[in-house]
């Protein structure tokens, strides 16, 4: 496969599919040097006095990270003035942001997490930032929340940096998942995988195994199927992994397959579960579809999901689309045994 840069690689793909006008272009360089910025910051460690806490919550009653804060700031900045957005949604926000009227007024809406996976930060593990992006379809002047509550399968284009052993850049605009490599030396985001695909089946699952008390019987059913391994239900043996940042999770599972599980759980019973749909779920869906798996939240299709609020959250199974199939299937079973 030919190194090209992202730039190249959007500019062949206007030329190649032209459905990336270049308001979308700009916006995916921008975000991807946003979050060169950003890999920078996370590499600086203590060095850069960027580590601990910021002693400020979230809208999700989070204790913000200093890099979180950081990371949310770098893709405001970066994102305000170019002309191609109305407005943007954070994790880290409690509402949206408006560009301001100082600026230009595009087409898109923004959404992103800008830093997933807060608890590893200060323990050196991979995190990334996640990213989503929504094209304005009323033609109102001005732009509300109300905008932003499209189902996920609307996306104009979705990925995520995920700052591990490489910095790379994954990213979807409907035609297939690339994945860039950052090459620390020119600056430059290279293509380093194009067409990534998702094997149908695998041996690998993810889930926070300390939560299985509290798991719905379907969700109990499948692990219990799966430790069972040879002997057992599945007839092969299975392999765990939880890194406890879904950005380094999902790029496992895009690159060598596998399931991820974060299911409702009744810790907190009026809660679908604890991932977010708009920014960390519709995303990961969308890339996770392109790339020839499937995305759920146990029963349905996460990308036909209507939002109704935009921190609403969700449960998520996600991957290679066997395993997905058998984790609806069983929750299936256990709603027409009611
Ligand atoms: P737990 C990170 O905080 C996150 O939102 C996802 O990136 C990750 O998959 C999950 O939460 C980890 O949750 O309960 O295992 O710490």
């Amino acid at each position: 496969m030919k190194r090209i840069s992202l730039t190249q690689y959007l500019v062949e793909q206007q030329r190649e599919h032209g459905h990336i006008p270049a308001q979308l272009r700009l916006l995916i360089e921008i975000v991807a040097r946003a979050c060169k910025r950003i890999a920078i910051a996370v590499n600086k460690g203590a060095l850069g006095e960027v580590l601990g806490s910021a002693d400020t919550e979230n809208v999700q009653g989070e204790v913000q990270k200093k890099l979180d804060v950081i990371s949310n700031e770098v893709l405001i900045e970066a994102n305000e003035w170019g002309g191609h957005l109305a407005a943007m949604a954070s994790e880290e926000m409690d509402t949206i942001h408006v560009v301001p009227n100082r600026y230009p007024q595009g087409e898109y809406l923004l959404l992103f997490d800008p830093l997933d996976g807060s608890s590893n930060i200060d323990v050196n593990v991979s995190i990334g930032t996640i990213f989503s992006v929504l094209r304005k379809v009323t033609n109102t002047r001005g732009v509300s929340e109300e905008d932003f509550l499209q189902p996920g399968k609307q996306q104009a284009a979705a990925g995520y940096c995920v700052y591990g052993p490489q910095t790379m850049l994954v990213l979807t605009v409907g035609e297939g998942v690339a994945m860039f490599t950052l090459d620390r030396e020119t600056g430059s985001w290279v293509l380093t995988e194009n067409e990534v695909t998702i094997p149908a089946d695998t041996k690998e699952f993810a889930i926070n195994m300390s939560n299985m008390r509290h798991w719905a019987p379907p969700v109990r059913q499948y692990i219990d199927d799966c430790l069972a391994g040879k002997e057992g239900p599945r007839g092969k043996d299975f392999n765990m992994r939880w890194v406890a940042s879904m950005v380094a999770d999902v790029h496992r599972i895009l690159s060598r397959g596998g399931v991820f599980l974060y299911p409702w759980d009744k810790r907190e019973p009026d809660k679908p579960g604890k991932l977010r749909l708009m920014y960390e779920a519709n995303p990961m869906a969308f890339l996770i579809e392109q790339a020839g798996g499937q995305a759920t939240n146990g029963r349905q299709r996460i990308l036909d999901i209507v939002p109704t609020k935009l921190h609403e959250r969700v449960s998520v199974v996600l991957g290679s689309k066997n395993e997905v199939q058998r984790v609806t299937e069983l929750h299936q079973a256990a709603a027409d045994a009611t």
